[in-house]
């Protein structure tokens, strides 16, 4: 069978009412497309900002290629992928940080910025990964720790080294910088909302949602919106070195 036939298939096995099933299969088209604007985009920017495209593409289509197994993994079981959701997050998070190093690099952002950024969320995803998926009666604990190394990532980047950076850099950079924080703040404020669904806590009203759902909705902005915003960045930069 070929790819088309297979899409058009699968397509036919999602109720209409399935909204998970349904966003998963959205969210892997989603990420596809957007992988393919990122590195198509790339060769048109100067050097320097290359990477950063390289990596706003690596991220989307990681989540492509586990979007398209959880996809999978959710039509054939329906149950909620976990091992994969949390593979995929290990990976882009971090690389998700490499970018906030990436573009205060020319202010001298130094490496041990970017490993305490990597070292924070990778301890946020593994405590949630144990709270979700090994130790769910004390989901409550493991969701806590996790939202304190949140809390530490958007303290770093909102008033620690690398706020101090952007607005050394300035200009372009500094309003980049600007946005991507708003990102982590309120847009991965989305997570901890699909993990409050999903999980049994203090918070149970929320079950009534679905974990999955939020979970995609929030991949599908994070993900693709931080990429964006990178994007806009080197194409600022690279109109204002040419006007020089
Ligand atoms: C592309 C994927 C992204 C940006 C994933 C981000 C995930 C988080 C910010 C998850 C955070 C969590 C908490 C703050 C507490 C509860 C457990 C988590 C892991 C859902």
């Amino acid at each position: 069978m070929n790819l088309l036939t297979t899409i058009v298939s699968e397509a036919q096995q999602i109720a209409t009412d399935d909204y998970v099933g349904f966003t998963f299969f959205v969210g892997c088209m989603a990420m596809m497309a957007a992988s393919a604007f990122f590195f198509l985009s790339m060769n048109s920017f100067d050097r320097k900002w290359r990477t950063s495209i390289l990596v706003s593409g690596l991220i989307t289509f990681i989540a492509a290629v586990h979007y398209w197994y959880m996809r999978d993994y959710w039509g054939s079981f329906g149950e909620s992928p976990t091992f994969f959701r949390y593979v995929d997050w290990v990976l882009t998070v971090p690389l998700m940080c490499v970018e906030f190093y990436l573009i205060l690099k020319v202010a001298g952002a130094k490496k041990s910025l970017m490993w305490k950024l990597i070292l924070l969320s990778v301890v946020m995803l593994v405590t949630g990964y144990l709270g979700e998926a090994v130790y769910r009666e004390q989901a409550q604990i493991w969701g806590l720790i996790s939202g304190i190394a949140y809390f530490a990532i958007v303290y770093e980047i909102w008033l620690g080294s690398a706020k101090k950076l952007a607005v050394k850099a300035g200009g372009a950079v500094l309003q980049a910088h600007k946005m991507l924080c708003w990102f982590v703040l309120v847009g991965w404020a989305i997570y901890p909302l699909g993990y409050m669904a999903g999980t049994p806590g203090w918070y149970d009203g929320l079950n009534g949602l679905s974990m999955d759902v939020i979970y995609n909705i929030g991949d599908a902005i994070n993900k693709i919106g931080f990429g964006l915003v990178v994007y806009n960045l080197a194409v600022n930069a690279t109109a204002n070195t040419s006007e020089a």
